[in-house]
């Protein structure tokens, strides 16, 4: 159960809706490195003032920091909390460098990430083809199946930032079409998905949590 703690101690604020792939990869971060927050689960159609205020952008993730200082890009939270504790070694990917690493989860946040909202919500985009949009996806699946029969996870034989920050939209993916997505020949990939969203982590991180109102008791998380 979330932890709700009326205590005073400034922890940083992390405006998050328990659903989104990017306030997922935040929220594994924030707790694989131990820092805890105070949650506020955003209803996306009602933001609170308090989220644009910080944000005027108003997507989520945003943090903020008990100083005042404001991280509101999902992977800038992931490493900001990785820096100040990294248990897990997220950072030090096992096989090749830091920089491989956020180049891959620059084309999952890129072309990919395109690929997924055409091919999930085809009807939002003018003149485009859901299946043509899948089989693009597909290719950037199909690159990341060629890493996981190499290793159990994309950058050698451990979860790393790439792991944790891609895992979400991937799973977006194998969910609109979930038969579809299984009989793919991409067993390695399959088996990926399945370990980390059977993980402590993805159970922790993706527990609900009431909608944020000013006033309202702290969630504290993790
Ligand atoms: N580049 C941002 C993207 C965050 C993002 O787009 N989040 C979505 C939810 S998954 C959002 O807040 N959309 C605003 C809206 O739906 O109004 C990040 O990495 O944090």
């Amino acid at each position: 159960m979330p932890e709700t703690d009326v205590g005073s101690a400034a922890l940083p604020v992390l405006y998050s809706f328990r659903r989104c792939p990017y306030a997922m990869r935040a929220r594994f971060a924030l707790l694989a490195s131990g820092t805890r927050c105070e949650l506020r689960e955003v209803v996306l159609r009602n933001k609170p003032a308090a989220l644009i205020e910080a944000s005027p952008k108003a997507t989520v993730p945003v943090l903020v920091l008990p100083g005042g200082q404001v991280i509101d890009q999902s992977l800038d939270i992931m490493q900001w909390a990785l820096a100040r504790h990294d248990p897990q070694a997220w950072l030090q990917p096992p096989k090749e460098t830091p920089e491989t690493m956020l180049a891959l989860v620059a084309q999952c946040d890129g072309a990919f990430k395109q690929q997924l909202d055409r091919y999930k919500y085809p009807n939002r985009f003018e003149g485009v083809d859901a299946l043509q949009q899948r089989a693009e996806g597909a290719l950037f699946l199909q690159a990341l199946d060629q890493r996981l029969v190499q290793g159990s996870h994309l950058f050698g034989d451990r979860p790393t930032l790439a792991d944790m920050a891609i895992a979400p939209f991937v799973r977006q993916f194998a969910q609109v079409d979930a038969d579809w997505f299984a009989a793919q020949p991409w067993p390695a990939l399959v088996n990926w998905l399945a370990t980390l969203t059977a993980s402590e982590t993805w159970r922790e991180a993706t527990q609900k949590y009431p909608p944020w109102a000013p006033g309202a008791a702290r969630q504290i998380f993790p």
